[in-house]
């Protein structure tokens, strides 16, 4: 088979995931599904560093929302790596609006209500690259574990 895509992605676990003591329940799911961690961090987001993650939102009338909620707390942000992590990971996030996320993934399991939808995940190639070199100057690690052969086409027939 030809090898997939390997790709890196941010997300970050909002206020609420931290102050509902979910993070590393919801991080395990990302784990179990094969992606690595070559990241990890626990931050205050400051007003600067909100408005700079949501700018392409900035001028929405939401917008002074998304600034305070982020900052209101710690969060938690990672960046996994893996096949298709950029789809493959918004896919398990679920949709924007957590009522209309489907049962399964992690707001369809854990929200309900807009602001409080627990994470982010960067949704391009592109907003993955710059949201990856904003949260994570210093850059990112790079390995592999034993168990990839396991868990990916590598070393396996066909
Ligand atoms: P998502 O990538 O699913 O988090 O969604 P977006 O990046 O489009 O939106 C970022 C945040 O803006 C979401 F967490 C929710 C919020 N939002 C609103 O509050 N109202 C809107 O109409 C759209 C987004």
């Amino acid at each position: 088979m030809t090898e997939p895509t390997v790709q890196r992605t941010l997300i970050v676990f909002k206020p609420d995931a931290v102050q509902r003591g979910i993070v590393g329940e919801l991080l395990g799911r990302f784990e179990r599904r094969g992606f690595r961690i070559v990241a990890l961090r626990a931050l205050r987001v400051d007003r600067a560093m909100a408005e700079r993650h949501y700018a392409v939102h900035r001028g929405k009338f939401f917008f002074p929302d998304l600034v305070g909620t982020i900052s209101a707390s710690p969060v938690v942000a990672a960046v996994l790596e893996g096949p298709h992590a950029i789809a493959a990971v918004r896919a398990m996030v679920g949709a924007t609006r957590p009522h209309e996320a489907a049962p399964g993934t992690i707001r369809g399991d854990y929200a309900l209500v807009g602001l409080r939808n627990l994470i982010h995940a960067s949704d391009a190639p592109e907003t993955a690259e710059s949201e990856i070199a904003l949260w994570f100057p210093e850059g990112v690690i790079e390995y592999r574990r034993d168990v990839e052969k396991w868990m990916t086409d590598e070393g396996a027939p066909g």
